[in-house]
């Protein structure tokens, strides 16, 4: 209470602040402002003015549509929107605080919160409020998938392309192979890497050119502070050893290749990744040179040059002496804008 009443008297000493500190503190103690909600909607008895429901039965995420879901209450209570699908594990949870469930405030726009993504088919959203500890249930069906859009390097959907190359050393228990027996982030299939190699860091790697892209490469705007890398990685149980190394080289001359010598290579290293899946996102101005996991200086310009991108190449790597790792890799896709959401 005083540290909100303590940015109250500051805002109206700052006069040209008090609508970003209103907002803040319309946002974080409704009750200290005179137009915030009345002692009813916070204090009244609970009680469901209107039920859950989908204010569409089907949603088209292809056409970039989104829906939302509708309930009213007599006062305010935190609330839980947990969206499962019928036919997978994907789930979507969208929580919130207020007295009123509408576009603004319970949307989906198609995203997962736990994988995999979410299929054609119909979902069951169940929502659970504090006020009374009660659970409702409807149903929204999914008629059209989300595709967000981007530069996709790899979904691994169709195989193996013939213009990757990939290298797996001939260690113990090696896959480096298209695999879908994990939950699937995307798709029906991802990369499984695994083995383990007794003499060297590498376990194995895959170089995406650009080429295998299209035939004028990746076709990147040139500014690198609107540009992010995206790539779906799993963990698996009980693996901590694993070390996810991506490489981009970059071809400044534009004679079709990376020349080592004297063009900017870039990278990031994964050391520390969650259990599961997750959405690794960089932005491509924040990647780094590295000389054997250090910063270094780059080769060539010295400039990220995203339009200059030649090749993206993944490596997987364990220190020799831990044995045996593994990381799963999906869904490889450059956006602009912002971070991939799935
Ligand atoms: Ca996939
Ligand atoms: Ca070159
Ligand atoms: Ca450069």
């Amino acid at each position: 209470m005083k540290r909100v009443l303590m940015n109250k008297n500051i805002s109206i000493a700052l006069g040209i602040i008090v609508l970003v500190a209103s907002s803040f503190l319309v946002g974080c103690e409704r009750n200290t402002e005179a137009e915030g909600p009345s002692l009813n909607d916070l204090y009244g008895d609970f009680t469901v003015l209107q039920d859950f429901e989908a204010n569409q039965e089907t949603v088209d995420f292809s056409s970039q549509e989104s829906m939302h879901f509708k309930a009213r209450f007599s006062t305010i209570t935190s609330w839980r929107i947990t969206i499962s699908s019928d036919n997978s594990d994907a789930i979507k949870i969208i929580e919130g605080r207020s007295n009123i469930l509408d576009e603004e405030t319970a949307s989906w726009d198609g995203t997962t919160t736990l994988f995999p993504t979410f299929g054609i088919g119909s979902c069951t959203a169940e929502l659970w409020t504090e006020a009374d500890s009660s659970i409702q249930t409807t149903k929204v069906t999914v008629s059209g998938l989300r595709t967000p859009s981007g530069v996709v390097v790899a979904d691994f959907e169709n195989g193996i392309n013939p213009d990757w190359t990939v290298f797996a050393q001939s260690g113990a228990n090696m896959t480096f192979t298209i695999g879908n027996t994990e939950v699937v982030p995307q798709g029906d299939n991802y990369f499984d890497m695994g083995g383990a190699v007794d003499w060297d860091y590498l376990i194995g790697l895959v170089d995406f050119p650009g080429t295998s892209v299209g035939p004028n490469g990746f076709e990147l705007p040139s500014n690198p502070d609107n540009i992010y890398f995206n790539v779906a990685l799993y963990r698996p149980e009980g693996i901590t050893n694993g070390i996810v190394l991506f490489r981009f080289s970059e071809d400044e001359n534009g004679d079709g290749t990376f020349t080592e010598a004297n063009e900017d290579q870039y990278a990031v290293e994964l050391t520390d990744l969650e259990e599961g899946w997750q959405i690794v996102s960089v932005k491509y101005s924040d990647l780094v040179a590295l000389e054997n996991g250090q910063p270094t200086t780059p080769k060539g310009n010295n400039q990220h040059n995203p339009d200059k991108l030649n090749m993206v190449s993944c490596l997987f790597l364990a220190n020799p002496a831990t044995g045996y790792s593994q990381t799963l890799m999906d869904y490889m896709i450059f956006t602009t804008d912002g971070p991939l959401k799935l």
